[in-house]
């Protein structure tokens, strides 16, 4: 590649390419050139949207000369490469984003200044790319901002939805979805008209004879779908580094529509085959934490998988190796069991079109890929009928059958005669119609499974895939707890934090480096820094009621506890304990004195999150806490001592608002429920304490910060199942607490009780799956602690910095370190080799 431009021609060229802004002029030029050319606006009419576009814009021109140089060189270098699938990128906003991690904020800043125009108010213009549900997305998202800051050369897949996750509005208390159309200007993806790829749906397999007289299956006879390639540039946090994000999107591949139908009048038929096409990639799954099974989801699997395993082995042949050196230079994370179909495909690729033999193939698949759980919950694990599979993707069944095939039979060999076993670890369910248990596959086609904390990897091994652990043995599988990353989790969303804590410990290493936190502990006695350090707590909390009141016109007390739960709607993460703790403390303000209540703690509960649009008990939850809020915020015997705020349509950007702003926050799923959580990792790092259950994360959280700085309470995992148990023969009595609340609403405190029925049924004798009731006294308890301990305003914030001081263990950079070497065998692309022009010989 180097040698074939000529060396004035190089050199010519390099000449007039877009380097970084030096100074805020070139900002400045490239910003009225886009304004006034791109945008075809004038000084007249730009507006703060107009200031937004004009400078993403000229930061994009960057960016994509960045993202070009870090492409040839990953080419030129032809180092091993990771590829992460996932059905959800959750990225938020880009501007802010990527002017911290290129550096130019403050050129920005003061060259959009000088033109009138403020840089929070641009910013705020920026939609999110809401491309994700919750944590699983979220998740990918700070991965792939590790990857690029830490070089490895990496490219993200997924698909580009039309539409994200949809946004919520709450009409008269309740959820309302409405579409989330956020294509209208972004100016963050490239189209790449030229990278294309036909994807066949349907069809039938034929067997023939080849050139050489040997059977082989062929495919055929479907209907073909084009997948459309859009990248997104990912940039690393201060390294010239700028990885790809590659985004498909459907099409009809025989063109626009049917002339010959359109001529005769048909004009409905000829758009269909369009519409249908288009409709793979229209709209995320809105689901959490629970499988669908719905036929267009398949489709959009297999569509994505198929297209970016098609541009993978298409770079690889490009480089003429020997498909033995594939699993060397290649590696697949499968985020989640979304992507398994890409276990079938490949090994259709390498079988039937590449002609290598079975296990030549089979080999090199298992080398290849290698999948994260992200949950232990048996309705959120995939299956797929049989009946389904079978007319949408025939030869895949077929593959799917005989890998199974395969793998039983040395499951036999090694297990021989142990007929449970067999029907234990098949890939195919024996229910009605037939099923195929992805994780399985998942499992069976990789080298490395892995959960995402300590407990979940623990727990994958005892329950869900405990027979695989017998068959393999417990090296398949392995733990990487999550991360975030501190940039946009601590700089961006805090810059005041972030700056301050960089004072302390004598500039910005620790957003690279966050074991360096390690040295805010010998601040801790510090008092202008602790000072300081509240400061700026108090300061986000002005700046998050300050929104809340824009928004729900209440106004709350920025010196009340702060008590925040943020995060999808779902009874195992039983928002709903957390509004019958509020009711509780409602009940006990009533019936307290006036004396009384002069020394009560001020408390804020806020709420946000979203509900799975089918999931009604969700939905109820959030009706409950806003009838809550509708009592007890126009209760005036109540006033400043407790406001109940539901925050409508929580977004990775509003997040960036309420994480700082927390004093405490919720993590309190029934304990062996969430994976691992993230969000707890985030409001720790900002200096929020937390409550929570011996559950994910928490537990490591636990370990790093010291059990002195965070809430514990309620049941261990390893006793769920006997609580359960008891549950089950009407063994256990409501817990006195949570009968009172119950009655309460049961009585019309907040409005028709019918409304709440199947809420209150949910946690009564008999049910109560998630066991509130078992947790609800120390629940109860655990956050009169937290009052008590809210007012030793000294000691609160001693445990809040020790915690942020001993938080480094959480950053992204850490777990990708982890895949990387344990998992991906994967080197970062040395930084000398970024810096060179690249076509220097
Ligand atoms: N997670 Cl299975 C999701 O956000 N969506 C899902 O469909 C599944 C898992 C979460 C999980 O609930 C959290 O505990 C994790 O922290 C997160 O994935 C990332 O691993």
């Amino acid at each position: 590649v180097e040698a074939s431009v000529p060396r004035h021609l190089r050199d010519m060229w390099r000449k007039f390419e877009a380097g970084e802004f030096k100074s805020k002029e070139e900002f400045q030029k490239e910003f009225v050139r886009h304004v006034e050319t791109t945008l075809a606006r004038s000084m007249y009419n730009c507006d703060d949207v107009g200031a937004y576009s004009g400078t993403a814009l000229a930061l994009r021109d960057r960016l994509i000369v960045a993202w070009n140089h870090t492409q040839q060189q990953q080419t030129f270098r032809d180092q091993k490469r990771v590829y992460y699938l996932s059905l959800e990128f959750l990225m938020g906003r880009t501007l802010d984003n990527a002017m911290l991690n290129c550096g130019v904020k403050d050129v920005v800043r003061s060259g959009i200044g000088e033109l009138g125009f403020r840089i929070e108010d641009a910013i705020d213009q920026e939609r999110d790319a809401a491309l994700g549900n919750g944590g699983l997305g979220r998740l990918a998202a700070c991965f792939l901002d590790s990857l690029a800051t830490l070089n490895f050369p990496a490219w993200g897949y997924g698909l580009r939805y039309k539409y994200g996750i949809f946004k919520q509005e709450i009409v008269d208390g309740y959820q309302v979805e409405v579409p989330d159309y956020w294509l209208d200007f972004n100016p963050w993806e490239f189209p790449r008209h030229d990278i294309s790829v036909d994807i066949m749906f349907y069809g039938g397999v034929r067997e023939k004879l080849d050139e050489n007289g040997k059977r082989v299956k062929v495919w055929e006879g479907g209907e073909i779908v084009q997948a459309i390639a859009f990248d997104v540039p990912i940039p690393g946090y201060d390294t010239a580094n700028c990885n790809n994000l590659r985004l498909w999107s459907s099409k009809a591949a025989n063109g626009e529509f049917d002339f010959q139908k359109f001529n005769a009048g048909d004009y409905d038929n000829a758009m269909s085959s369009q519409q249908r096409a288009e409709t793979i990639s229209a709209v995320l799954y809105p689901n959490d934490n629970i499988d669908s099974g719905k036929e267009l989801r398949l489709k959009q699997q297999y569509f994505w998988v198929a297209a970016s395993l098609y541009d993978i082995v298409r770079r690889f042949k490009k480089t003429h190796r020997p498909w033995s050196e594939f699993p060397d230079q290649v590696a697949i994370q499968l985020n989640d069991t979304h992507p398994t179909l890409a276990i079938p495909e490949l090994q259709r690729i390498l079988v039937d079109i590449e002609k290598l033999d079975w296990d030549t193939a089979w080999d090199i698949v298992t080398r290849v890929f290698s999948y994260t759980n992200h949950t232990v919950l048996p309705e959120a694990l995939e299956k797929w009928s049989v009946p389904l599979l079978q007319h949408l993707l025939p030869r895949h069944l077929q593959i799917i059958y005989d890998i199974n095939l395969f793998f039983l039979q040395s499951v036999e060999k090694k297990f021989p005669k142990d007929r449970e076993l067999l029907s234990a670890v098949s890939i195919i369910e024996e229910s009605q119609p037939q099923c195929i248990r992805m994780a399985y596959l998942a499992i069976i086609g990789s080298h490395k499974v892995n959960g995402v904390a300590e407990l979940h990897s623990d727990l994958i091994k005892t329950t869900i895939f405990k027979d695989f652990v017998r068959v393999f043995g417990p090296d398949r599988f392995t733990n990487v707890t999550n991360g975030i990353t501190p940039r946009r989790w601590l700089h961006q969303c805090n810059p005041k934090l972030s700056d301050h804590i960089a004072h302390a410990l004598g500039g910005y290493d620790f957003l690279k480096d966050t074991s360096l936190l390690k040295g805010l502990e010998k601040w801790a006695d510090d008092s202008a820094f602790v000072d300081e350090w509240m400061d700026i707590k108090l300061a986000n909390k002005v700046r998050l009621a300050r929104f809340i009141k824009d928004t729900t016109g209440i106004a709350v007390n920025p010196h009340a506890l702060f008590d925040i739960q943020v995060k999808r709607i779902h009874e195992y993460k039983r928002q709903q304990m957390n509004i019958f703790g509020v009711i509780h403390r409602y009940l006990s303000l009533k019936k307290m004195s006036p004396e009384e209540r002069k020394s009560v703690v001020p408390r804020v509960s806020i709420f946000g999150g979203k509900a799975a649009p089918g999931y009604w008990m969700a939905k109820t939850i959030i009706r409950l806490i806003t009838a809550v809020g509708d009592v007890v915020n126009n209760d005036p015997e109540i006033g400043d001592l407790l406001k109940v705020i539901f925050i409508e349509d929580y977004n990775v950007s509003k997040a960036e608002l309420i994480v700082p702003a927390s004093d405490i926050s919720e993590h309190i799923s029934t304990a062996g429920t969430e994976a691992s959580g993230t969000s707890n990792m985030k409001f720790v790092i900002n200096g929020g304490l937390i409550i929570g259950t011996c559950d994910g994360a928490n537990i490591e959280i636990t370990r790093e910060i010291g059990e002195e700085n965070i809430f514990l309470f309620g049941a261990l995992a390893e006793s769920v199942e006997e609580l359960r148990f008891a549950h089950r023969y009407g063994k256990t009595e409501m817990d006195p607490l949570l009968k009172e609340v119950c009655d309460s609403i049961e009585a019309g405190t907040f409005g028709d009780a019918s409304t709440f029925s199947s809420l209150l049924h949910s946690v009564a004798e008999g049910g109560d799956y998630y066991l509130v009731s078992d947790d609800f006294g120390s629940y109860i308890k655990t956050h009169a602690l937290v009052d008590e301990a809210f007012v030793k305003k000294d000691e609160w914030a001693r445990s809040s910095i020790i915690s942020v001081a001993n938080m480094g263990f959480f950053s992204a950079d850490r777990a990708i370190l982890e895949y990387a070497e344990t998992i991906w065998n994967l080197e970062p692309l040395p930084l000398e080799a970024l810096d060179k022009p690249v076509h220097e010989a």
